[in-house]
Protein backbone atom coordinates (compact mmCIF):
# COMPACT_ATOMS: atom_id res chain seq x y z
CA UNK A 1 0.00 0.00 0.00
CA UNK A 2 1.22 3.58 -1.02
CA UNK A 3 0.11 6.81 0.84
CA UNK A 4 -0.08 9.96 -0.50
CA UNK A 5 -0.50 13.72 0.75
CA UNK A 6 -1.51 16.93 -1.58
CA UNK A 7 -3.09 20.09 -0.26
CA UNK A 8 -5.84 21.87 -2.39
CA UNK A 9 -4.68 25.36 -3.58
CA UNK A 10 -6.52 28.61 -4.28
CA UNK A 11 -5.96 30.39 -7.51
CA UNK A 12 -5.08 34.45 -6.57
CA UNK A 13 -5.41 34.53 -11.00
CA UNK A 14 -7.99 32.24 -11.73
CA UNK A 15 -9.00 30.41 -14.60
CA UNK A 16 -12.55 29.44 -15.71
CA UNK A 17 -12.91 27.73 -19.38
CA UNK A 18 -11.11 25.27 -20.79
CA UNK A 19 -9.58 25.46 -24.97
CA UNK A 20 -11.44 23.67 -26.94
CA UNK A 21 -9.01 20.68 -27.78
CA UNK A 22 -8.78 17.43 -25.86
CA UNK A 23 -6.28 17.29 -23.17
CA UNK A 24 -8.26 19.48 -20.35
CA UNK A 25 -5.97 22.80 -20.85
CA UNK A 26 -6.96 25.81 -19.22
CA UNK A 27 -7.97 28.70 -21.75
CA UNK A 28 -6.15 31.18 -19.79
CA UNK A 29 -2.66 31.21 -17.37
CA UNK A 30 -3.38 31.33 -13.37
CA UNK A 31 -1.40 30.92 -10.29
CA UNK A 32 -2.27 29.51 -7.06
CA UNK A 33 -0.96 29.48 -3.67
CA UNK A 34 -0.74 25.79 -1.63
CA UNK A 35 -2.87 25.40 1.17
CA UNK A 36 -0.84 23.25 4.43
CA UNK A 37 -4.28 23.58 6.45
CA UNK A 38 -5.90 21.30 4.38
CA UNK A 39 -5.29 17.51 3.55
CA UNK A 40 -6.22 14.89 1.43
CA UNK A 41 -4.81 11.98 1.96
CA UNK A 42 -4.15 8.88 -0.45
CA UNK A 43 -4.01 5.13 -0.21
CA UNK A 44 -3.83 3.11 -3.25
CA UNK A 45 -3.29 -0.73 -3.06
CA UNK A 46 -3.06 -4.08 -5.58
CA UNK A 47 -6.85 -5.30 -6.06
CA UNK A 48 -8.31 -7.74 -7.87
CA UNK A 49 -10.58 -4.57 -9.80
CA UNK A 50 -10.57 -0.49 -9.90
CA UNK A 51 -12.22 0.32 -6.53
CA UNK A 52 -12.77 4.04 -5.22
CA UNK A 53 -13.79 4.98 -1.69
CA UNK A 54 -14.19 8.40 -0.73
CA UNK A 55 -14.41 9.90 3.01
CA UNK A 56 -15.53 5.77 3.94
CA UNK A 57 -17.68 5.64 1.22
CA UNK A 58 -17.78 3.35 -1.97
CA UNK A 59 -17.92 5.57 -5.12
CA UNK A 60 -18.49 5.18 -8.38
CA UNK A 61 -16.45 8.20 -10.41
CA UNK A 62 -16.60 7.83 -14.24
CA UNK A 63 -14.03 11.18 -14.52
CA UNK A 64 -11.61 9.07 -12.23
CA UNK A 65 -12.29 5.95 -14.52
CA UNK A 66 -11.99 7.72 -18.01
CA UNK A 67 -8.65 9.21 -16.03
CA UNK A 68 -7.21 5.26 -15.25
CA UNK A 69 -7.87 4.15 -18.50
CA UNK A 70 -5.95 7.30 -20.02
CA UNK A 71 -2.84 6.56 -17.92
CA UNK A 72 -2.98 2.56 -18.48
CA UNK A 73 -2.72 3.54 -22.53
CA UNK A 74 0.87 5.16 -21.39
CA UNK A 75 1.39 3.57 -18.28
CA UNK A 76 1.69 -0.34 -16.65
CA UNK A 77 -1.11 0.13 -13.97
CA UNK A 78 -3.09 -2.63 -12.36
CA UNK A 79 -6.32 -2.50 -10.87
CA UNK A 80 -5.91 -0.45 -7.79
CA UNK A 81 -7.77 0.26 -4.42
CA UNK A 82 -8.16 3.91 -3.75
CA UNK A 83 -9.01 4.94 -0.41
CA UNK A 84 -9.25 8.92 -0.13
CA UNK A 85 -9.87 10.82 2.58
CA UNK A 86 -10.52 14.98 3.06
CA UNK A 87 -10.16 16.69 6.28
CA UNK A 88 -12.25 19.47 4.81
CA UNK A 89 -15.84 19.92 2.71
CA UNK A 90 -15.93 17.76 -0.13
CA UNK A 91 -16.84 19.19 -3.39
CA UNK A 92 -17.81 22.64 -1.75
CA UNK A 93 -15.67 25.51 -3.17
CA UNK A 94 -12.56 24.09 -1.37
CA UNK A 95 -10.47 22.38 -4.68
CA UNK A 96 -11.09 19.02 -3.21
CA UNK A 97 -10.17 17.72 -7.43
CA UNK A 98 -7.44 19.50 -6.97
CA UNK A 99 -5.51 17.85 -4.18
CA UNK A 100 -7.57 14.56 -4.98
CA UNK A 101 -6.05 14.24 -8.78
CA UNK A 102 -2.22 15.34 -6.93
CA UNK A 103 -2.13 13.08 -3.93
CA UNK A 104 -3.78 10.08 -6.42
CA UNK A 105 -1.19 10.51 -9.39
CA UNK A 106 1.65 11.00 -6.71
CA UNK A 107 0.47 7.79 -4.91
CA UNK A 108 0.32 5.99 -8.06
CA UNK A 109 3.70 6.94 -9.28
CA UNK A 110 5.24 5.64 -6.33
CA UNK A 111 3.39 2.60 -6.04
CA UNK A 112 3.31 1.48 -9.56
CA UNK A 113 7.10 2.48 -10.21
CA UNK A 114 5.99 5.14 -13.29
CA UNK A 115 9.35 7.18 -12.85
CA UNK A 116 7.49 10.44 -13.26
CA UNK A 117 9.27 13.99 -12.21
CA UNK A 118 6.67 16.46 -10.61
CA UNK A 119 6.50 18.71 -13.54
CA UNK A 120 5.20 15.29 -15.70
CA UNK A 121 3.24 14.20 -12.48
CA UNK A 122 1.48 17.52 -12.96
CA UNK A 123 0.42 17.01 -16.35
CA UNK A 124 -1.20 14.00 -15.47
CA UNK A 125 -2.78 15.70 -12.82
CA UNK A 126 -3.97 18.40 -15.12
CA UNK A 127 -5.77 15.52 -17.45
CA UNK A 128 -7.67 14.46 -14.38
CA UNK A 129 -9.09 18.01 -12.95
CA UNK A 130 -6.62 21.36 -14.12
CA UNK A 131 -6.35 23.05 -10.95
CA UNK A 132 -4.92 19.52 -9.82
CA UNK A 133 -1.77 20.84 -11.71
CA UNK A 134 -0.98 23.00 -9.28
CA UNK A 135 -1.47 21.07 -6.22
CA UNK A 136 1.63 18.86 -7.11
CA UNK A 137 3.79 22.10 -5.90
CA UNK A 138 3.86 24.02 -2.65
CA UNK A 139 4.30 27.40 -2.27
CA UNK A 140 3.31 29.93 -4.47
CA UNK A 141 2.69 28.02 -8.35
CA UNK A 142 1.63 29.06 -11.92
CA UNK A 143 0.00 26.94 -14.92
CA UNK A 144 0.97 28.01 -18.07
CA UNK A 145 1.50 27.65 -21.93
CA UNK A 146 2.79 26.13 -24.15
CA UNK A 147 3.10 23.05 -21.86
CA UNK A 148 0.29 23.34 -19.35
CA UNK A 149 2.36 22.02 -16.70
CA UNK A 150 2.43 23.84 -13.18
CA UNK A 151 6.17 25.69 -12.19
CA UNK A 152 7.25 26.52 -8.99
CA UNK A 153 7.21 30.38 -8.92
CA UNK A 154 8.47 30.91 -5.26
CA UNK A 155 9.03 28.58 -1.98
CA UNK A 156 6.75 29.37 1.30
CA UNK A 157 9.29 30.65 2.81
CA UNK A 158 9.51 33.77 -0.08
CA UNK A 159 6.51 34.87 1.69
CA UNK A 160 4.67 33.24 4.50
CA UNK A 161 1.33 34.25 3.87
CA UNK A 162 -1.38 32.74 5.87
CA UNK A 163 -5.12 32.10 4.87
CA UNK A 164 -8.42 32.12 6.71
CA UNK A 165 -11.21 29.96 5.17
CA UNK A 166 -14.97 30.96 6.30
CA UNK A 167 -17.09 28.13 5.26
CA UNK A 168 -20.44 29.37 4.58
CA UNK A 169 -21.69 26.05 3.81
CA UNK A 170 -20.68 22.28 3.99
CA UNK A 171 -23.20 21.07 1.09
CA UNK A 172 -21.82 19.55 -2.47
CA UNK A 173 -22.43 22.51 -5.20
CA UNK A 174 -24.87 21.76 -7.49
CA UNK A 175 -23.20 22.87 -10.73
CA UNK A 176 -19.38 21.19 -11.16
CA UNK A 177 -16.68 23.46 -12.38
CA UNK A 178 -16.34 21.84 -15.72
CA UNK A 179 -20.01 22.45 -16.59
CA UNK A 180 -19.90 25.54 -15.18
CA UNK A 181 -16.67 27.04 -17.05
CA UNK A 182 -17.93 25.88 -20.17
CA UNK A 183 -21.66 27.29 -19.94
CA UNK A 184 -19.77 30.32 -19.28
CA UNK A 185 -17.44 30.26 -22.03
CA UNK A 186 -20.34 29.35 -24.74
CA UNK A 187 -22.93 31.94 -22.74
CA UNK A 188 -21.34 34.71 -20.94
CA UNK A 189 -21.35 37.88 -22.94
CA UNK A 190 -18.31 39.17 -20.74
CA UNK A 191 -16.14 35.37 -21.90
CA UNK A 192 -14.39 37.28 -24.59
CA UNK A 193 -13.41 39.96 -22.21
CA UNK A 194 -11.80 37.50 -19.82
CA UNK A 195 -9.47 36.18 -22.53
CA UNK A 196 -8.26 39.08 -23.35
CA UNK A 197 -7.53 40.34 -19.95
CA UNK A 198 -5.89 36.93 -18.46
CA UNK A 199 -2.19 38.02 -19.88
CA UNK A 200 -2.34 40.94 -17.86
CA UNK A 201 -3.82 39.61 -14.70
CA UNK A 202 -1.41 36.98 -14.50
CA UNK A 203 1.87 39.26 -14.77
CA UNK A 204 0.30 42.05 -12.36
CA UNK A 205 -0.24 38.55 -10.24
CA UNK A 206 3.01 37.14 -11.06
CA UNK A 207 5.12 40.69 -10.22
CA UNK A 208 2.75 40.84 -7.24
CA UNK A 209 4.34 38.09 -5.71
CA UNK A 210 7.67 38.41 -6.88
CA UNK A 211 8.07 42.00 -4.90
CA UNK A 212 5.56 40.83 -1.99
CA UNK A 213 3.91 43.80 -3.06
CA UNK A 214 0.96 42.85 -0.33
CA UNK A 215 -1.05 46.07 -2.21
CA UNK A 216 -0.61 45.37 -5.42
CA UNK A 217 -1.61 41.66 -5.32
CA UNK A 218 -4.69 42.70 -3.07
CA UNK A 219 -5.74 44.65 -6.33
CA UNK A 220 -5.45 41.89 -8.78
CA UNK A 221 -6.69 39.33 -6.75
CA UNK A 222 -9.98 40.48 -5.54
CA UNK A 223 -10.08 42.37 -9.60
CA UNK A 224 -9.84 38.97 -11.27
CA UNK A 225 -11.57 36.58 -8.67
CA UNK A 226 -14.82 39.46 -8.93
CA UNK A 227 -14.35 39.42 -13.04
CA UNK A 228 -14.74 35.33 -12.94
CA UNK A 229 -17.74 35.82 -10.65
CA UNK A 230 -19.23 38.31 -13.34
CA UNK A 231 -18.87 35.73 -15.65
CA UNK A 232 -20.77 33.11 -14.00
CA UNK A 233 -23.39 35.43 -12.77
CA UNK A 234 -23.87 36.10 -16.42
CA UNK A 235 -23.94 32.55 -17.76
CA UNK A 236 -27.21 31.33 -18.89
CA UNK A 237 -28.74 29.77 -16.82
CA UNK A 238 -26.83 31.81 -14.21
CA UNK A 239 -23.87 30.25 -12.11
CA UNK A 240 -24.74 31.75 -8.39
CA UNK A 241 -22.18 30.25 -5.88
CA UNK A 242 -22.47 32.68 -2.94
CA UNK A 243 -24.49 32.63 0.22
CA UNK A 244 -25.89 35.41 1.60
CA UNK A 245 -22.92 34.90 4.24
CA UNK A 246 -20.31 34.91 1.29
CA UNK A 247 -21.50 38.61 0.57
CA UNK A 248 -20.91 38.81 4.34
CA UNK A 249 -17.54 38.29 4.57
CA UNK A 250 -16.67 40.26 1.94
CA UNK A 251 -17.77 43.26 2.96
CA UNK A 252 -15.97 42.49 6.30
CA UNK A 253 -12.73 42.19 4.46
CA UNK A 254 -12.98 45.30 3.01
CA UNK A 255 -13.79 47.02 6.61
CA UNK A 256 -11.01 44.91 8.04
CA UNK A 257 -8.41 46.22 5.35
CA UNK A 258 -10.18 49.91 5.84
CA UNK A 259 -9.13 49.71 9.48
CA UNK A 260 -5.27 48.59 8.74
CA UNK A 261 -5.60 44.88 8.26
CA UNK A 262 -3.37 43.23 5.67
CA UNK A 263 -5.93 41.09 4.26
CA UNK A 264 -8.10 40.33 0.77
CA UNK A 265 -9.88 37.89 -0.07
CA UNK A 266 -10.94 35.14 -3.19
CA UNK A 267 -13.72 32.72 -3.97
CA UNK A 268 -13.80 30.24 -6.10
CA UNK A 269 -16.82 27.86 -7.27
CA UNK A 270 -18.43 27.58 -3.70
CA UNK A 271 -20.23 29.55 -1.31
CA UNK A 272 -16.28 29.51 0.90
CA UNK A 273 -14.49 32.90 1.70
CA UNK A 274 -10.72 32.57 1.41
CA UNK A 275 -9.28 35.31 3.28
CA UNK A 276 -5.60 35.82 2.24
CA UNK A 277 -3.58 38.09 5.04
CA UNK A 278 -0.02 38.79 6.49
CA UNK A 279 0.75 36.57 9.55
CA UNK A 280 0.25 39.82 11.63
CA UNK A 281 -3.63 40.29 10.83
CA UNK A 282 -4.77 36.67 10.57
CA UNK A 283 -5.69 36.77 14.23
CA UNK A 284 -8.11 39.45 13.88
CA UNK A 285 -9.33 38.15 10.20
CA UNK A 286 -10.36 34.45 11.97
CA UNK A 287 -12.37 36.77 14.82
CA UNK A 288 -13.85 39.28 12.34
CA UNK A 289 -14.98 36.31 10.11
CA UNK A 290 -15.69 33.80 13.12
CA UNK A 291 -18.39 36.57 14.02
CA UNK A 292 -20.19 37.34 10.89
CA UNK A 293 -23.56 35.75 10.43
CA UNK A 294 -23.75 32.37 8.64
CA UNK A 295 -19.93 31.51 8.88
CA UNK A 296 -19.84 27.92 10.12
CA UNK A 297 -16.44 27.07 10.71
CA UNK A 298 -12.98 28.93 10.23
CA UNK A 299 -9.53 26.74 8.94
CA UNK A 300 -6.47 28.64 9.25
CA UNK A 301 -3.83 27.68 7.26
CA UNK A 302 -0.14 28.38 6.38
CA UNK A 303 0.99 28.07 2.76
CA UNK A 304 2.08 24.10 2.23
CA UNK A 305 4.55 21.94 0.56
CA UNK A 306 3.28 19.76 -2.64
CA UNK A 307 2.04 16.94 -2.96
CA UNK A 308 4.22 13.70 -1.54
CA UNK A 309 4.50 9.92 -0.73
CA UNK A 310 4.37 9.67 3.10
CA UNK A 311 4.91 5.99 3.36
C1 LIG B 1 -9.09 27.91 -10.48
N1 LIG B 1 -11.31 26.81 -10.41
O1 LIG B 1 -8.29 28.52 -11.22
C2 LIG B 1 -10.56 27.95 -10.84
C3 LIG B 1 -11.23 29.09 -10.16
C4 LIG B 1 -12.45 27.13 -9.64
C5 LIG B 1 -12.56 28.57 -9.71
O2 LIG B 1 -9.99 25.37 -11.42
O3 LIG B 1 -13.08 20.61 -14.72
O4 LIG B 1 -11.52 21.40 -10.51
O5 LIG B 1 -11.89 19.40 -12.88
O6 LIG B 1 -10.57 20.67 -14.60
O7 LIG B 1 -9.81 22.46 -12.05
C6 LIG B 1 -11.87 24.43 -10.42
O8 LIG B 1 -12.00 23.63 -11.51
O9 LIG B 1 -12.02 21.85 -12.95
C7 LIG B 1 -10.99 25.56 -10.78
P1 LIG B 1 -11.88 20.56 -13.84
P2 LIG B 1 -11.22 22.25 -11.70
O10 LIG B 1 -8.74 27.32 -9.44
Amino acid sequence: MTTAHAHPNIALVKYWGKQAKPGNFPATPNLSITLAGLTTITQVEDAPADTLELNGDSREDPKLQRWLTRLRQTFEVPPLRISTRNDFPTSAGLASSASGFAALITAINTHCELGLNEEMCSKWARQGSASAARSIFGGFVALVPPQWRALRLARCEHWPLEVVVAVTSNEAKSVSSGEGMERSRLTSPYYKAWLRDAATDFAAGSAAINHRDFDALAAIAELNCLKMHSLMLTSQPTLSYWTPASIACMDQVRLLRAQGEQVFFTVDAGPQIKAVCLPESAAAVAKALADTPGVIQIIRSPLGQGARVVT
